[in-house]
């Protein structure tokens, strides 16, 4: 066996391990979060807001069902959850439709929209899988003024959500 062939085969031998290491990974970081209008993640990456490592992966907020922070309990994405960081507020009517961009088509039990603790909004998919584009319109119910909107993506085949916060002035 020349020194080629031998180069070959221990990298070859090197190499399949990490393959199989690696793959399975690569589908759990692309994901989704609300496009329109900009959610928190949304600003982060579009630069609108200085931001740490969310700014690349603003489809990555994910954490299990049922939490109630921006950040999904991620403490690298902690800053998601400071109201001063100075998050532009979008103006918005009694109703307003919200876009999720979505990186991974997971199938879907149900999408939230919550407002100071309170469920406003439920769409029921049932385990369907969505498109890559997914838009709701929520209606706030009377509710006016600033308010920070937390939407909500339950995945139907994981114990897992993803987070995304919209800052919004009803009525502004
Ligand atoms: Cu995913």
């Amino acid at each position: 066996m020349n020194r080629k062939r031998r180069l070959a085969l221990a990298l070859g031998a090197g190499i399949a391990p990490l393959l199989v290491v690696t793959m399975p990974a690569s589908p759990a970081s692309a994901h989704g979060y609300v496009s329109s209008p900009p959610s928190r993640q949304a600003q982060c990456a579009a630069g609108t807001i200085e931001c740490g490592p969310i700014k690349w992966e603003p489809q990555s907020v994910e954490g299990p069902k049922g939490l109630t922070s921006c950040s999904g309990g991620n403490s690298q994405f902690a800053e998601l959850d400071d109201d001063s960081k100075g998050w532009q507020v979008t103006p918005v009517g009694s109703s307003q439709s919200f876009s999720w961009k979505l990186t991974a088509r997971h199938s879907t039990s149900t999408w939230q929209y919550f407002v100071g603790g309170r469920k406003v909004a439920e769409f029921d998919d049932g385990g369907a899988q969505p498109p890559e584009t997914v838009t709701h319109t929520v209606n706030f119910g009377g509710l006016t003024g600033k308010q920070k909107i937390l939407a909500v993506w339950n995945i139907a085949d994981t114990a897992n959500a993803f987070y995304a916060c919209i800052d919004v002035n009803i009525g502004g």
